[in-house]
């Protein structure tokens, strides 16, 4: 899928070709390899020549520094397949999208909160000082507080900012905004919004950031390994915590028992995905959106050639006599058939039937994925294929059952014996200044219904058995994350955007949320600030020291001290702090750890030690781990946390709920666009899948342009179509595309793949947002977001998730005159205004 595009005349040099499988330290240079002495916190950077270990959610590295300038980076000598991604983290400090100054968006700074937000959009700004945009931002907290209640206040919005136990961008926003007022909150989230409302009540846990079987455990134990949407290869590259990558040894190790067939694994997917490609297996080219159908036909095949297990069936679950008139067709009069899945989800019938044999056939691990949940009804998903894995009876047994986290974290991985460090809180106990009425409102909201509560304040939709009203919203606070990359319908969401009064957003990077915003504040990144981070997600397999690699650019300041300062300002800098600084946060949390690692029995050295000289402690390895186990040897004594304390195939607390969307059991329903003969398919025919980029974290590090140039088309976002639908529209790679529905229109560099089955394409997420004519709904994108594409309709009213995945577009070959890509070159600063005698009336 990628190789087309990875010779471009670039320079290639940094890049490493893959994944690096080789033992890292035949790439590091034996300099990089000594004690890191001269990274003490107090050094002078400024001269500063020499080697940094560090880490970020691409993985550790050496940052190699001369004169004060990060140069190059390598790899971390412990982290053995190291994501080319890493390549890319240096110029998260340098590049043209930095956001240098505090800025003001001009009519704001001329009008205060009663501007004109139909400007929004258009990238104008001034240039204030620190200490007046921090004014406005707490007058602007004041203001909203005093005139509307905390019921106008969005500030628990959060995303994935960057490593590091101390500067956690949203708990700093938290913590902060917290001891000023009450806000309105959020709930959930846009990864697993849908399966993280429903796996509670059918499995008794959310089940998809858990750790997974251990890798070893699968190897010996799977005759049949089926990954249902996912592509743990491409997704491990990345980890909420610094990731140790570990997890890819064992992925090595499946290919070579794919080869020597001792393990089949069969993927369901409209993509050959990263891992079809690493690992080898078979595909089950299923049409997108329609996998309900060809479950419920592999239930049907089990039930019906008595190939389920009943005895788990008795012991385990609840519910399968309700669930089996639906499965037989007695409940709604269709039988779930493979003859019936077939007109649906394209697999043939004995294709199918051959698959659900197969799995009954020995041990059988399921892997899901999260895409399929990021679609209407996608709690369908997540149920229906705990309801396959309950029917074959192997939930628990090491190699076995169904699991949800496979692509993340570094899931699989053994976890160590390690301690775990604890954070930086967002809450301190201090009363908060202000602590007025909802007024009725909700005090939160589904977090992919925000756009919706702004368009539609007053309106009441269903949540998880809850009535949740939206309250009108005035100010949003944005910290750490970039709405106008994560949402859906952007074109709605411009529209929306105006009926805020002011919105605020602290950042390094100069996003799409920072055109759209009224003050935005430069924040450093992690590598001018010193923290700490765990070294490995799930296998926990160290603490790693992130020192200051660089000096702060320009007028960047942490996300501490951004928000210590505006605490000053009423009062509550002491409870932002805790009295402490931001190296005595560390030496704390660092010192938390080791009291806990006392008990453990692992020593760490002290501090300064630590800090000074070694900068990585290794955690001793744990005992391997079957997921699920404990239920299964003793499920009176380990109920799962589910109603019954069993897997509920029927869940009488969802069927009371008594949602038409979501009911009492599993089921299919029809989507509202769908590719393959599907609604929508004649006008739109091709799904668009908006998956998680191979080659960035969501929107991080796109604006890092040598790493772009790595992998854009024609300088913009690589648009992937099946070899079938482009001869048809006579598209070839290199060209440049527009991508469009009735939301919006995006121009896309096409790459022409065999990998992609016809009537799918994929842009993936991400992708800044470049509007041609900025802050006007409908116009074009210059660079490809798909989010110009996507649809914003919650799941259904028990989870209201995302439904990104539910997109239907169609492509063309473009042939105007091709406009510039407007998204990366920062703000237009406009300097003949005064911004220190700003008009605005500050009351
Ligand atoms: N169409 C479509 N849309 C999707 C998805 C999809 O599959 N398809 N996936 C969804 C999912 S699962 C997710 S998790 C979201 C991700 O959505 P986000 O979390 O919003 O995505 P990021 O691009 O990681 O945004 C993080 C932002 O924080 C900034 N940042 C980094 N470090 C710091 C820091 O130290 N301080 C401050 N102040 N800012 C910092 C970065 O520059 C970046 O702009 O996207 C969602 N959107
Ligand atoms: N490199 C990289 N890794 C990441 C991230 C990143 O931004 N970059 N983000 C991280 C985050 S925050 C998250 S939430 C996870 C996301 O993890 P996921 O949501 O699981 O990942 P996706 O990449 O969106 O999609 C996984 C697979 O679903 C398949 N798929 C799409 N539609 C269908 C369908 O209709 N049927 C079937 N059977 N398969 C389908 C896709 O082809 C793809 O292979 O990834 C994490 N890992
Ligand atoms: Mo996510």
């Amino acid at each position: 899928m990628t190789t087309q595009i990875l010779n471009k005349g670039v320079s290639r040099r940094r890049f490493l070709s893959g994944l690096v499988t080789v033992s890292a330290a035949s790439v590091v240079g034996t300099s990089l390899l000594a004690p890191r002495k001269a990274m003490a916190a107090t050094d002078s950077k400024a001269t500063f020549t020499g080697n940094v270990l560090s880490g970020s959610h691409w993985g550790a590295f050496r940052a190699k520094v001369v004169d004060g300038v990060w140069v190059d980076t390598v790899p971390f000598e412990k982290d053995l397949h190291p994501t080319p991604m890493i390549n890319g983290v240096r110029e998260v400090v340098y590049n043209p999208a930095r956001v240098k100054y505090p800025m003001v968006r001009i009519d704001w700074l001329k009008h205060g909160y009663k501007s004109d937000t139909t400007q929004r959009g258009d990238n104008r700004f001034v240039r204030v000082p620190w200490s007046q945009a921090l004014d406005f931002f707490y007058h602007e907290l004041e203001r909203v507080q005093n005139n509307y209640g905390p019921s106008a206040l969005y500030a628990g919005h959060t995303g994935w900012q960057s490593v590091g136990k101390l500067h956690s961008a949203g708990t700093m926003m938290m913590r902060a905004i917290g001891l000023h007022g009450t806000y309105l909150g959020k709930m959930g989230d846009y990864s697993t919004g849908a399966a993280q409302v429903i796996l509670p009540y059918v499995a008794g846990a959310m089940e998809v950031y858990e750790q997974q079987t251990s890798w070893p455990l699968v190897l010996e134990n799977s005759d049949t390994i089926v990954i249902w949407g996912s592509d743990p290869i491409k997704n491990l590259q990345v980890g909420w915590l610094v990731p140790d990558h570990s997890p890819y040894a064992y992925y090595q190790e499946l290919a070579e028992k794919v080869k020597n067939k001792e393990i089949k694994v069969i993927y369901v997917d409209p993509v050959r995905s990263e891992t079809q490609k690493f690992v080898g297996g078979e595909q089950i080219a299923v049409n997108p959106q329609t996998d309900l159908p060809l479950m419920l036909a592999i239930a049907h095949t089990l039930y019906t050639e008595n190939l389920y297990n009943k005895d788990f069936i008795a012991d385990y679950t609840t519910g399968f006599k309700k669930f089996v008139p639906y499965l037989t067709g007695e409940s709604d009069g269709v039988e779930k058939t493979p003859e019936w899945a077939e007109k649906i989800c394209g697999i043939k019938a004995d294709e199918i039937r051959a698959l659900a044999r197969q799995m009954a056939s020995g041990r059988t691990q399921i892997i899901g994925g999260w895409c399929l949940q990021r679609m209407q009804h996608g709690e369908q998903y997540a149920w229906m294929l705990v309801v396959v894995a309950a029917m074959l009876g192997q939930i628990g047994l090491p190699g076995g059952g169904f699991g949800f986290g496979w692509h993340y974290n570094d899931a699989g991985s053994i976890t160590s014996n390690g301690p775990l460090m604890s954070g930086f809180s967002g809450v301190t106990g201090v009363d908060p200044i202000h602590n007025g009425s909802y007024k009725g409102y909700s005090t939160y909201i589904p977090v992919a219904r925000f756009v919706d509560c702004i368009e539609n304040p007053g309106e009441t939709i269903q949540w998880n058995g809850h009535d949740v009203t939206f309250p009108e919203m005035k100010m949003a606070i944005f910290c750490g994350n970039n709405p106008f990359h994560h949402h859906q319908d952007r074109n709605k969401m411009i529209k929306a955007w105006r009926k805020l009064e002011t919105v605020v957003s602290v950042e390094h990077q100069w996003t799409a949320t920072c055109r759209f915003a009224d003050i935005v504040l430069p924040a450093t990144t992690t590598h001018e600030r010193h923290d700490i981070e765990q070294y490995g997600n799930h296998s926990n397999a160290g603490i790693i020291a992130l020192p200051k690699v660089v000096e702060p650019m320009f007028e960047a300041k942490d996300d501490f001290d951004i928000f210590r300062e505006l605490c000053r300002r009423f009062g509550r800098e002491e409870a932002f702090t805790g009295g402490k600084t931001q190296m005595e946060w560390i030496e704390e949390i660092y010192n938390g750890a080791r009291l806990q690692g006392r008990g453990l029995g692992v020593r760490m050295p002290n501090f300064k030690k630590f800090w000074d000289e070694e900068g990585f402690i290794e955690f001793p390895e744990g005992a391997e781990w079957v997921r699920h186990e404990s239920f299964r040897k003793e499920p009176d004594l380990e109920p799962l946390g589910t109603a019954s304390g069993l897997i509920e195939i029927y869940c009488k607390t969802i069927a009371d709920m008594g949602y038409d969307d979501c009911q009492g059991h599993p089921m299919w329903f029809e989507k509202n666009e769908r590719s393959h003969g599907g609604p929508q398919s004649n006008k739109f025919p091709l799904n668009m899948q908006s998956t998680h980029p191979n080659h960035r974290l969501h929107s991080q590090l796109c604006s890092s342009t040598e790493l772009r140039a790595s992998y854009s088309v024609a300088d913009r976002e690589p648009v992937y179509i099946s070899a079938i639908d482009a001869k048809a529209r006579g598209i070839q790679s290199g060209d440049v595309v527009r991508v469009f529905n009735d939301r919006g229109e995006v121009l896309a560099g096409a790459v022409v793949t065999e990998d992609f089955k016809s009537g799918v394409c994929r842009i993936h997420e991400g992708a800044w947002y470049s509007p041609l004519e900025g802050g006007k709904p409908g116009t074009i994108c210059t660079y490809g977001d798909p989010n110009v594409l996507t649809q914003d309709v919650g799941s259904s009213k028990l989870a209201q998730a995302t439904t990104a995945a539910s997109a239907q577009v169609d492509i063309e070959k473009y042939t105007g005159k091709l406009p510039a890509i407007t998204g990366f070159n920062g703000p237009v600063e406009v300097t003949d205004i005064n911004p220190l005698f700003p008009a605005m009336d500050l009351e």
